[in-house]
């Protein structure tokens, strides 16, 4: 596959490691458009996020194999103008080599848990862990999603944060764990970023 997920010009991003600015300068970079790599295992609800976000309805997905991309305008709160580019990778195992490639240069990671499958958290934990532990994400905003919340047995935010083991990440990371998918949390949380 092997997409540049470069925003053009190169070098800067939100989380450029430089002094100040943060996602102001993305914003000024990217002319308004951010750039958000969905991740999380297969089968934890990506891609019924994405078309959420960008149709507001549930639809029905099949296993994604590569990434889907869509562009969707943020219409509320401090999320109303700008765009959000988001990437949706698929989670199979064999694949998620590749999610280094995605997020190389992102603004944010919104990580996607299925708070039901308590089977799989661990596993979901290694690869948060994994991917909040490269180096070249130390500065990214990750943005915890435990979806399916509307299911029967689905452990609440909180527990799937204490599940997950996010304090033990330490502060490098600003957190922020939600049930349903939003943009205006996504933009909050990368906003809050630029002002650490
Ligand atoms: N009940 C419920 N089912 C969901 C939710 N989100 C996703 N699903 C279902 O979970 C399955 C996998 O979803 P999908 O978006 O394809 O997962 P992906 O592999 O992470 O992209 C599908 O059958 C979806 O309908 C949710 O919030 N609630
Ligand atoms: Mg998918």
């Amino acid at each position: 596959m092997g997409v540049n997920m470069g925003k053009g010009g190169g070098g800067g991003g939100a989380h450029g490691g430089s002094s100040g600015g943060g996602i102001l300068d993305a914003l000024h970079l990217t002319q308004g458009t951010l750039h958000i790599v969905m991740l999380g295992l297969d089968s934890a609800g990506k891609s019924t996020a994405l078309y959420r976000l960008k149709f507001d309805q549930y639809l029905n997905t099949v296993p994604t194999i590569g990434f889907n991309c869509e562009k969707v305008k943020g219409l509320s709160g401090r999320a109303k103008g700008t765009s959000f580019l988001i990437w949706d990778v698929g989670g199979q195992e064999k694949i998620r080599p590749l999610w280094r490639s995605y997020t190389r240069c992102t603004d944010g990671i919104v990580f996607v848990v299925d708070s039901v499958d308590l089977e799989r958290l661990e596993e979901a934990r290694c690869e948060l862990y994994k991917t909040a532990k490269l180096p070249e994400n130390a500065q990214v905003p990750i943005l915890v999603l435990a979806n399916k919340q509307d299911l029967p047995g689905a452990k609440d935010p909180l527990e799937i944060e204490r599940l997950l083991g996010i304090a033990e990440l330490g502060n490098t990371h600003l957190w922020h764990i939600q049930r349903a998918p939003s943009l205006e949390k996504v933009w909050t949380t990368l906003w809050n970023t630029s002002t650490r």
